[in-house]
């Protein structure tokens, strides 16, 4: 039974697409449309009660969710693709990455902006949220900038962590948020792999 991936284009799913897609593995694309609410509909609570996307099942039929562990899990189970260093200080830097952009970066900042009104209900309090959201972003990728200084990964060669910045730096290109040097250079550079530009065009980029 192939895998069964459920994502929204544009979304976080995309680091993980990018990821199924350098590993060449044969999986069914299943959209989720967030915007129609298919994430808190039954058949979906029924696969991810998180409600959230990514959702990764695998061909045993057992879900995965989470970005970190379903990237985590792709690394370790198709080691070939060398998808983490493979030593403790590499695989350290590569989860202390991904960790931020998806942690910080997406779930403080990103979701302030884009789903305001999880944080109040009140419109008169909007602006001054995704102000907070937007200074978190930005500080994030000042961080990631002095961390990429010098490298073209976040940890040697191409891991799960890039495909994890990479989402957050599509965000921030796509809604205007300027990148820093580094930054711009790691956003570019991904964008240049051939896998990358595939999933953009397959999620209706360009
Ligand atoms: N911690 C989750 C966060 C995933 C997440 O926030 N996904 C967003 C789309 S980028 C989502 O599913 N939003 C719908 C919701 O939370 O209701 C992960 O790492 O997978």
């Amino acid at each position: 039974m192939a895998m069964k991936f459920y994502m929204t284009p544009g979304s976080c799913s995309t680091g993980i697409h990018i990821l199924l897609e350098e590993l060449e593995l044969p999986f069914e694309a299943h959209i989720v449309n967030l915007p129609a609410g298919d994430h808190l509909k039954p058949e979906y609570r029924a696969i991810n009660p998180k409600s959230t996307i990514p959702t990764l099942v695998r061909d045993d039929g057992t879900p995965l969710t989470e970005f970190q562990a379903i990237a985590w899990w792709l690394a370790r189970k198709y080691p070939k693709a060398r998808l983490l260093p493979g030593d403790p200080d590499g695989d350290a830097r590569v989860l202390e990455t991904m960790d931020y952009a998806v942690g910080t970066i997406h779930g403080q900042g990103f979701t302030r902006i884009f789903t305001t009104t999880n944080f109040t209900p009140n419109q008169a309090d909007h602006e001054a949220v995704q102000a907070r959201g937007r200074d978190i972003v930005e500080k994030g990728f000042a961080i990631m900038n002095d961390a990429l200084a010098g490298q073209d990964y976040v940890a040697g060669q191409f891991s799960i962590a890039d495909a994890a910045l990479f989402y957050v730096e599509f965000w921030a290109d796509k809604i205007g948020i300027g990148l820093p040097e580094h930054c711009q250079a790691h956003y570019q550079r991904l964008r240049a792999r051939p896998v990358v530009q595939r999933v953009l065009r397959e999620e209706g980029y360009r």
